[in-house]
């Protein structure tokens, strides 16, 4: 129940090399010790070892380990700077240095030897203390800084049992009770805080005091990980303050008043709905004027908008009191006021709803220094910490289309558990992203509500550092541990870490060290397994009576005053108590600014042509393929390019590669963002992309796609290698695709069953978002699939995954009139596995082309990137009648892809009708040329998901004696089989061309490994798929 013994971890070890390495400095001057030490007798030490740990001098090393009198000794191995080294035979070079030219060191070392030899100096001398005292001194000093944190008073329940580390003790640096009331002399130096004060001499008992008070109390500061220098100095003036902190009347008032209203709000909900479940804050009901401290403080260094990301804890409290949405609404949603389809009135779409506690909003708020903030809290699934990346993605996309370069009026803002915090992997991914140059957002802040239980979870049980909030350490992040019953410390750490974040534009922690007053949720039982927790939580004051009780013996208010602040609450909690009963939210909720005009699956939105103007396409062409004269670009690269120049230029067989690009640049043309994100997408993974070249002689980057219109905007065209993490980049990419309907967003994964790494992601938002929270997203997934031969982890991208997830009904034939048609717009995503390069690059500009947007996922291909047949001609890119690809109503991406030779509407003497869908289609061609297999018609399913019903039926009724195949190269457990069954029945069956048994199998059989890692037997499997699809012989029913 504890939330962390340091002597359990990592920090113990430390404490102890830290520790060892002292003793191991100042063993040799033991024989020589004469002082009486603060330090007990050996012999006492097991008594105190069983005591409390004092808050005061700490005593806890035996007098024989403590360092005894100092006398010159070799310190060596210190850096160039002395408080960032530990030992000092640098002092005794530097001394050499300065005694044969004091200006050749630092001015502060200069005025620390003038006046150890009583040279003038500006800082005044004190006789009898020796550099080695000096130098200990500064130990301490910098112990504090290090370690103070471990001495702080974090838990308000005080039940951790955390030993204050050995450094922090003033005997082990050989100082004595006797030496408390001595001056010292501590120097002036370069650098912030306690040790920049021109107040040199201090009693040691001064100095001690101010360390504790700066470090050890109700706040504990992690920072001195951080290598950089100057944001050391920065937090230290502003920890080690000269005056205690204090707030004005005024301020506390402000406090206490956020304070209420966090506590009245939880108590209100448990009243009125006492077996709702609503994951309360009380423990820590003082986050409440943190965050809100946090965000005016933001606010008032210019942030207009904030994104926010938080678990179920609190997240009621915090979306009622710090984002402002309408208490009438959030007590609506707990009366059962947010109804079900069925009882809302005809036209308003709701999806299939969420509980109250994982929905987003938004809210305009007047911030305490009169300005007005943008916040929106983003939709989370169960899944703790998934929405992380989310978050960050979507404050970057803020941050791009407002134009914010110096990322100083967006920023984000996580709220974490303890346990989530430091359990879930990805929130190092997502804290790995907060520095690489297309992702940053320049600083996040993390607030983690560190009750100290995860459930039913112990700490010791849940994880291996001594915080939870270790994991922040990796980024050089500052951690400040603050105890959660102090409502101005946690106002005050909070306001330190918009401070940072506006200063240093990177990420900050602030862990509320706080309690849980309930169980996981209001109807559990906590003392079933935390009976001593809870014993002291039932007894524990909350942090508002604490606080009143302060303010009031202060002086600071009166009892009325408090009273007063408390009626004002309860009287407006209780009125939109009342105006909750005929509260009617506002539908659209999910249409912010950008999407304006934009239909929801209830409104039809009209298909439109995805061809391109040939002028357009010929000098998208020239500038994707265009090089500057002078640049020195790879001779393989170079040759790729003038092949795609020469594509274009003669409109003959455009690789994949080519239509991409194209689709890139014309999107681009037509004022839309484009941003590409994945593992090595840049050159791509297969060698294919090189949509970034590098100069062979100078190393500079070159992007074509960055050229395509005049004055061409940096990063509307951005393609970007990402960190190799699928779950944090993917969820970024998906809150990026969702800010704004107007960009192609995609996320590649290296190869497609990498995807799988970010289930969660597919899972609960790509699948399923727009169902539950009503917010659309357009983001494309590239899954590089297609069995070629390279064993089982690199041949499947797991499209039965995305199917089996897909929303159509197998055995409904949807509306497929033109006019009434919205198939696609009610399924929760399009799968698709195109053949062509025109294809792909009609899918993509699809995307775009609609009043709606739609997660799609691609299979998109390996070896069909360089096949000499995967190739289209320009002409099928284009909108010109006549053309290819033009159809009745124009050029578009074709769910499906006839048969090559040009048969009738009727071929009575076709045996077979092959359906398949990807690269399979190539190798069926071939052996049908092979084997001139002309009474058997191949028809490609370009869009597996929504099924194309009504071009199916048309090649169903094209060849009415056809046997029905579905051929694919995946195993019958995997691939499009199950998938496609039951839709191609129903079609079927609609016909009268039979049923389920009628459609026949050619495939690999069931299996468990995605594909075999043996290419003789990949190509042995492979053939015989093959040549049963197109076997004369008809094919038995699989059984
Ligand atoms: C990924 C995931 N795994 C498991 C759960 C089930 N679960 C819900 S809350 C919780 C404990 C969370 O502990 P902590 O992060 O400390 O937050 P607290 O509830 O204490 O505020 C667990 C395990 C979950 N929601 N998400
Ligand atoms: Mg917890």
């Amino acid at each position: 129940m504890f939330w962390r013994r340091v002597c359990s971890a990592p920090a113990w070890r430390a404490a102890s090399q830290t520790k060892s390495r002292l003793l191991r400095d100042s063993s040799s001057l033991s024989r020589n010790s004469a002082r009486t030490f603060i330090l007990p007798s050996p012999g006492s030490l097991q008594a105190i070892r069983s005591q409390p740990p004092s808050r005061s001098i700490h005593n806890s090393v035996p007098r024989s380990l403590g360092a005894p009198q100092p006398r010159p000794v070799p310190l060596s191995r210190l850096t160039d700077n002395f408080l960032d080294g530990t030992s000092s035979v640098y002092i005794e070079e530097l001394q050499r240095a300065w005694e044969a030219d004091p200006s050749s060191v630092d001015e502060s070392w200069d005025n620390f030897f003038r006046n150890f030899t009583g040279q003038a100096s500006s800082a005044p001398g004190i006789s009898g203390q020796t550099i080695q005292e000096s130098m200990r001194l500064l130990l301490l000093v910098r112990a504090y800084q290090v370690n103070g944190h471990m001495k702080a008073r974090l838990d308000p329940l005080n039940l951790d049992e955390r030993q204050v580390p050995v450094d922090l003790d003033p005997g082990l640096y050989g100082f004595t009770k006797e030496d408390l009331d001595r001056e010292f002399f501590l120097g002036v130096w370069r650098m912030s805080g306690f040790l920049s004060e021109n107040r040199p001499v201090q009693t040691l008992r001064a100095i001690i005091d101010r360390l504790e008070r700066a470090y050890c109390g109700t706040v504990g500061y992690e920072y001195m990980h951080i290598s950089d220098r100057d944001k050391c100095n920065w937090l230290r003036e502003k920890i080690e303050t000269q005056a205690p902190r204090k707030y004005s009347a005024q301020r506390r008032t402000v406090i206490l008043d956020r304070l209420i209203w966090g506590t009245l709000f939880e108590n209100f909900l448990a009243n009125k709905w006492a077996a709702a479940k609503r994951f309360g804050l009380e423990g820590c009901e003082t986050l409440i004027p943190g965050m809100k401290e946090l965000i005016d403080r933001a606010a008032d260094g210019g942030v207009e908008n904030i994104v926010i990301g938080m678990p179920h804890r609190g997240r009621l409290n915090v979306l009622a009191n710090v984002v402002r949405k309408p208490l009438r609404h959030i007590f609506s949603e707990f009366s059962g006021g947010t109804k079900p389809p069925e009882d809302v009135e005809d036209g308003v779409y709701t999806g299939s709803g969420d509980v109250k506690y994982h929905l987003g909003t938004s809210y305009d708020r007047p911030t305490r220094g009169g300005k007005r903030i943008h916040l929106s809290l983003v939709a989370n699934p169960s899944h703790l910490e998934a929405v992380d990346p989310v978050v960050i993605g979507k404050t970057r996309a803020k941050q791009y289309y407002s134009k914010d370069k110096e990322r100083r009026k967006c920023m984000a803002v996580l709220l974490h558990g303890d346990g989530s915090f430091s359990g879930q992997g990805v929130v190092y991914e997502t804290l790995h992203l907060s520095d690489l140059p297309n992702y940053t957002t320049g600083g996040t802040i993390h607030l983690v509500v560190n009750n100290q239980v995860a459930f039913t979870t112990d700490p010791k049980s849940s994880r291996s550092s001594p915080y939870c909030t270790d994991v922040a350490k990796a980024l050089n992040a500052p951690i400040f541990h603050v105890n959660g019953d102090d409502v101005e410390a946690v106002v005050h750490v909070c306001e330190l870490a918009a401070d940072w974040r506006n200063t240093f534009n990177c990420d900050v922690v602030v862990d509320i060290v706080c309690y849980r007053r309930f169980g996981h949720n209001e109807i559990d039982e906590p003392s079933f397994t935390q009976p001593k927790m809870y014993q002291v939580i039932k007894n524990h004051l909350p942090a508002i009576d604490v606080y009143e009780k302060q303010l009031i013996a202060s002086g600071t208010m009166s009892k009325e005053e408090v009273d007063s602040l408390h009626e004002r609450a309860m009287s407006i909690l209780n009125e939109e108590f009342i105006n909750s009963k005929d509260y009617i939210p506002k539908t659209r909720d999910w249409l912010s600014a950008y999407w304006t005009g934009f239909k929801s699956p209830e409104q039809l939105s009209r298909i439109r042509n995805t061809g391109v103007k040939p002028d357009i396409l010929k000098s998208v062409g020239k500038a994707i393929t265009t090089l500057p004269s002078d640049f020195n670009a790879h001779r393989t690269v170079k040759k790729v390019y003038d092949t795609r120049a020469q594509a274009i230029e003669s409109g003959r067989d455009l690789d994949w590669a080519t239509a991409e690009a194209l689709a890139f640049g014309t999107l681009l043309v037509e004022g839309n963002h484009v941003r590409l994100s994945g593992q090595d997408v840049e050159r791509g993974t297969f060698s294919h992309r090189h949509s970034i070249l590098h100069d062979q002689k100078t190393g500079e980057k070159y992007c074509p796609l960055d050229h395509v219109i005049i004055n061409q905007e940096e990063e509307m065209f951005t393609v970007s290698n990402s960190s190799l993490s699928e779950f944090g980049v993917l969820g970024f990419e998906l809150g990026y695709s969702m800010e704004n309907p107007n960009s192609l967003v995609l996320w590649e994964a290296q190869f497609g069953d990498f995807a799988n790494g970010a289930q969660v992601i597919f899972d609960q938002f790509l699948s399923s978002g727009e169902a539950k929270w009503l917010r659309q997203a357009g983001l494309v997934v590239l899954l590089p699939h297609g069995y070629d031969g390279q064993g089982p982890e690199h041949s499947s991208g797991r499209i039965e995954r995305f199917l089996q997830m897909s929303s159509d009904n197998p055995f409904v034939i949807p509306e497929m009139d033109r006019s009434l048609r919205k198939q696609i717009q009610e399924c929760n995503w399009q799968v698709v596995n195109v053949t062509t390069p025109a294809n792909y690059f009609h899918v993509l500009r699809r995307q775009i082309h609609r009043d709606f947007r739609k997660p799609l996922i691609v299979m998109s291909p390996k070896n069909l990137l360089r096949h000499a047949k995967c190739k289209s001609d320009l002409s099928e890119f284009d909108d010109v009648e006549g053309h290819p690809d033009f159809d009745k109503q124009g050029t578009r991406f074709k769910r499906l892809i006839k048969d090559k030779h040009p048969h009738s509407d009727c071929e009575e003497g076709i045996r077979r009708l092959v359906l398949c869908s990807g690269k399979i289609y190539y190798e069926l061609d071939e052996e049908r040329e092979r084997t001139s297999s002309d009474d058997v018609a191949i028809c490609r399913v370009e869009q597996l998901c929504p099924f194309p019903y009504n071009i199916v039926q048309r090649e169903l009724k094209r060849y009415p004696n056809a046997e029905i195949v579905w051929c694919q190269e995946e195993p019958m457990n995997m691939g499009a089989y199950s998938y496609i069954a039951p839709r191609l029945a129903t079609a079927m069956r609609s016909l009268n061309r039979g049923t389920y048994e009628d459609i026949k199998y050619a495939g690999r059989c069931p299996s468990a490994a995605t594909a075999t890692g043996f290419l003789s037997q990949h190509v042995k499997e492979q053939g015989e798929l093959i040549r049963k699809a197109l076997q004369p012989a008809p094919i038995p029913v699989p059984v």
